[in-house]
């Protein structure tokens, strides 16, 4: 962001997107939201951000809020506007009556990662310690689970051992199922600063896909879905023949080689290499490096989202173990935490196995210290309900409530049709939602508005165990209230209708979140991740710190682990004996194809923020499946056309794009468009809810599919400069009515709405002239229009200005991007004028597409990229020429593998 206007403010706070918790300096002015810049003294970034940290100053937009609560008493009633009284008493009164009728465990919340620490303890403590249920869960069992579980059986204790720090002294760094180039950008910067530093420091990713994060590794792994654990056993196998293995730290610290030694025996370089679909010599290369070290470990969602979550986890953790490469610079498995807070959520315990401090519910003795802690005679001992059990629950009617907060189920939950037939039998769905029109508020029987990023105060913790203080920069709009505040209100309400002995006043006194974090604070004393040294005015002062932070310290512990003593009761490390496992589904006959889903770089989740900033839309416009080109080529679908994936659970039509990411009979879809940008559930509506047994942590990166061809004749694509959502959120309603469509933003600043729709038949007149009206493209506007009914052709150009400001093409979209471009780019022309009156359909030559925007901070589209490559230019000259890559630096992998695709023959010779 450019200089600070006069009589603006700046405040502390993070990122409310990744992992990574980047530091942010909010800008306001007259209590709105201006500006965000990277606050240059935090640790995480060290002032930098990434294309969606950098834009969320865009995302504060009023009409994407939810601002008032709404209430049904009925299912077949339409949500009414309700005073927050009215709203909580109701609730309370049916959460009560449920209680008293089927017992506490008839109800259930389902919380998120992205909650503030101080959030997350209280809806563990009003379901744990005033209800008296553990059906408390959270999208972390999505996320993070695997990892929690691989930690605790190897080291014993949820802690990952390793900081950012490490990167830097790393000499091998081990990225397993992560793409961190698009995931958690700014470690991703730190990366590449590490490499250029140290050229001889050796990347090994190893990832299905040859994502931007392998293309510039040194050696890409590109195994077989799910095939991780015979990969790992590989290696240690690998490394026992070559004597790579550290046998004094294993007979120090650890327990359970032998075992394991056993097992990997037959995991023979051979062997290896026909389970993972890659080369022998690549995994002696691999072991190799991981041996000599020190390396370090990232992964990520590729290892933790499978039915083997655990194991995949754990066979790393192997490797770590053998090699003594964990406890000191430059080594260790890290594990990279997704959400801002999945960190803080597992240090209040907040899921159903988990008490608060690092504590299991299964341990008798931490149920007993957290009753203690909060004053009550004891915590529930029956384990509670976790993601994917909780909504097969509320579909079989054994939970009738729900309480869902900071998460949007009815998007990002696998196996989709049977979330929704839940959510639908449900007796009382209650959302705490801080943003307009997410899947799952088709569901809401009541929407609690809550604050949201800019808003609250509160803590949270990042991926290296880093406690932030965030500070708030301007007060919740209208009427939507603090997360904490809303779950200590219903405490307080539900409290007077139990039969119940416990206080809910006393349980729940809170008036400021520093209140809840002193008493969480109080919760780890003694415990691995003891914080009792942290208090909101050291964090202010001192800034963020690490954990473990007990009294009378004066710093956080960088890294764990580094007198090789571990929390287990014998204080020794525990290999574990993992064996190989397929994923949950196999590709067969019918169902030919492998599907992956994931991430893209620019968007967050299901978009209910990411969504309302245009800029975001700019790299990735519309949803598409990835496919092999050879792939295509067999069921003839060509770059760009419709297909249909299905498998049993499911269906959705989408367009299909060749990619050299994918390797044959792989498929990628974004986990990001759900319903409410196009017309069909999304990748959840295929994926599996089979989930690992002991994390139980759901298979989201795999499903056997089949896909093919759909032919749709009938075509249209509007845009229209609009400058606020309500046109979006209008034209939502439309998207069922055609068999392909999708809608999004495009451009910069308020951008335009984008609608592409394809359809079996002409639709209805009636649904055109609906849509005419919503774009205000109906006849007396300052419009032309050219109308060929006999050959299903239409053409419509609102000039405003002289400038293009809406187009609506039927029949013939060919000319959409050069329309696009003049939208963007230009003023209106005689030439469009001609062209807009004729019966061409073709764009006028010359005027081709920029192609997609590859560089978002400074607009540089890959056209133009491209063009500058083949004459020659390296990346310092598409710096220095162009400005891409220049700003956040997100797009520099990209760059960099243009630059490999298209660099003149001369250049690749000198490489
Ligand atoms: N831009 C952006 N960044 C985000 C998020 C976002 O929505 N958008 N979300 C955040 C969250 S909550 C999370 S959890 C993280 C996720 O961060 P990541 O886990 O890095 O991201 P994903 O794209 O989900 O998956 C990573 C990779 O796993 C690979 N993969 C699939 N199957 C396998 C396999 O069997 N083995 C291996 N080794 N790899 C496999 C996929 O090809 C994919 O490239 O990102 C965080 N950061
Ligand atoms: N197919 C597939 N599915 C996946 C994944 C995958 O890789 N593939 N990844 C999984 C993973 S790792 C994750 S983490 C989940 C994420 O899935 P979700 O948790 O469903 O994702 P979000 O869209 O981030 O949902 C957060 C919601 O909270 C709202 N919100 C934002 N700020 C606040 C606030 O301060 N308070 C409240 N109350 N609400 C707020 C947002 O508007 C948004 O609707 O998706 C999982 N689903
Ligand atoms: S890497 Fe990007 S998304 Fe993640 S915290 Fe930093 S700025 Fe936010
Ligand atoms: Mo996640």
């Amino acid at each position: 962001m450019s200089a600070i206007p006069i009589q603006a403010k700046e405040v502390k706070s993070t990122c409310c997107y990744c992992g990574v918790g980047c530091g942010v300096l909010i800008q306001t002015e007259q209590g709105r939201i201006t500006g965000v810049r990277g606050d240059p003294d935090h640790p995480a970034n060290f002032g930098r951000l990434c294309t969606k940290g950098s834009t969320l100053h865009l995302s504060t937009r009023p009409e994407a809020r939810l601002l008032y609560p709404e209430l049904r008493r009925n299912r077949t009633d339409v949500r009414q506007r309700a005073s927050w009284d009215e709203s909580l008493d109701y609730v309370a009164e049916r959460f009560a009556a449920i209680i008293r009728e089927h017992g506490p465990d008839a109800v259930a919340f389902y919380i998120s990662g992205q909650l503030l620490t101080e959030d997350y303890y209280v809806f563990n403590k009003l379901a744990k310690g005033l209800i008296g249920t553990n059906n408390v869960d959270t999208n972390s069992r999505l996320c993070m689970s695997s990892a929690v579980s691989g930690y605790k059986a190897t080291l014993g204790a949820d802690a990952p051992p390793a900081c950012y720090e490490d990167i830097d002294h790393a000499a091998c760094l081990f990225i397993a199922g992560s793409n961190t180039a698009y995931a958690h950008p700014i470690l991703y910067r730190r990366i590449e600063d590490a490499k250029a530093k140290n050229p001889e420091m050796k990347i090994i990713v190893v990832d299905p896909r040859l994502t931007d994060t392998a293309q510039s590794a040194d050696l890409h792994l590109a195994i077989l879905p799910g095939t991780d654990v015979a990969l790992f056993n590989g290696m240690l196998h690998v490394m026992l023949w070559e004597g790579l293995l550290d046998m004094a730290y294993i007979n120090a610290h650890t327990e359970g080689f032998e075992a394991l030694k056993n097992t990997v025996r037959e995991y023979t370089p051979k062997m290896v290499a026909d389970i993972c679909g890659i080369k022998e010599a690549d995994i002696i290369t691999a072991s190799k490096w991981f041996g000599a070290g020190p390396t370090l470990s990232m992964y990520c969602q590729g290892l933790n989202q499978s039915t083997s979550g655990t194991d995949k986890n754990a066979a790393l953790i192997n490797l770590h173990l053998a090699t003594g490469q964990i406890g000191k610079p430059g080594a260790g498995p890290f594990s990279l935490t997704g959400q801002p807070n999945a960190m803080g959520g597992r240090e209040v315990g907040g899921m159903a196995n988990l008490l608060s401090g690092h504590r299991d519910l299964a341990n008798p003795e931490h149920r007993a210290e957290v009753a203690k802690l909060w004053g009550i005679e004891s915590v529930p001992e029956q384990p509670g309900k976790t993601a994917v059990e909780i909504f097969k629950a509320i579909g079989d009617g054994s939970i009738k409530a729900v309480w869902i907060a900071c998460t949007n189920p009815a998007q990002s939950m696998p196996d989709l049709s049977s979330v929704l037939a839940a959510l639908d039998k449900a007796e009382l769905v209650v959302l705490q939602e801080a943003f307009q029109g997410t899947e799952t508020t088709s569901y809401a029987d009541v929407i609690l508005p809550a604050s949201s990023w800019g808003e609250k105060e509160g803590t949270v913790t990042n991926s290296e165990r880093r406690i932030t203080h965030l500070n708030p920069a301007v007060t919740p709009p209208v009427e939507a209230r603090h997360d904490w505040e809303i779950a200590t209100d219903f405490a307080l309400r539900l409290g007077r209708l139990l039969d119940t002995t416990k206080d809910a006043a006393k349980l729940f006194p809170y008036t400021r979140p520093e209140h809840i974090f002193n008493e969480h604070r109080e919760t780890t004393r003694g415990r691995d991740l003891d914080i009792t040294g942290i208090s909101y005015g050291l964090l202010d002062e001192s800034g963020p710190q690490l954990w473990p932070f007990p009294e009378g310290s004066d710093t956080g512990v960088k890294r764990l682990y580094t007198d090789g003593i571990f929390q287990k009761e014998n204080g020794k490390a525990q290999f574990v004996n993992t064996i190989y496992k397929s994923t949950a589904e196999k590709t067969d006959a019918r169902h030919p194809l492998h599907l992956t889903t994931g991430r893209l770089r620019d968007q967050w989740h299901g978009m209910s923020r990411t969504g309302t900033v245009a800029q975001l839309f700019n790299h990735a416009e519309e949803p598409i499946i990835s496919m092999n080109l050879g792939d295509m080529k067999r069921r003839s679908i060509e770059a760009g056309s419709l297909v249909k994936v299905s498998n049993k659970r499911g269906s959705l039509i989408l367009r299909a794009q060749p990619s050299d990411e994918m390797m044959p009979a792989q498929t990628f879809i974004p986990m990001h468009w759900g319903s409410q940008f196009m017309n069909c559930l999304g990748s959840n509506a295929l994926m599996p809810s089979a989930f690992d047994k002991t994390s139980k942590q759901p298979e989201l990166k795999h499903a056997a599919i089949k896909i093919e061809k759909v032919e749709l004749p009938w075509q249209m694509m509007v845009m229209r400069v609009c400058h606020d959502l309500h046109l979006l959120q209008n034209i939502r309603t439309l998207l069922k009515h055609f068999d392909y469509a999708s809608c999004g933003l495009y451009g910069r600043g308020d951008g335009m709405v984008i609608l592409r729709a394809s359809h079996n038949v002409t639709p209805d007149d009636g649904i055109i002239q609906q849509l005419d009206e919503m774009l205000g493209m109906t006849e007396g506007m300052p419009m032309l229009n050219y109308n060929d009914s006999k050959r299903g052709i239409s053409k419509r150009i609102l000039v405003e200005n002289k400038q293009v400001t809406g187009v609506r093409l039927i029949g013939e979209i060919l000319a959409a991007e050069w329309l696009r471009e003049v939208m963007t780019q230009g003023e209106f022309t005689e030439q469009l004028h001609l062209w807009a009156l004729a019966p061409l359909s073709t764009p006028p030559t010359g005027n081709g597409s920029r192609g997609k925007i590859i560089c978002n901070c400074v607009d540089v589209a890959e056209n133009t990229i491209v063009d500058n490559i083949a004459r020659g230019a390296d990346l310092i000259t598409l710096k220095n020429k162009l400005k891409c890559g220049t700003e956040c630096g997100s797009c520099v992998p990209e760059l960099n593998r243009l630059i490999k695709l298209h660099a003149p023959a001369i250049s690749k010779f000198n490489d």
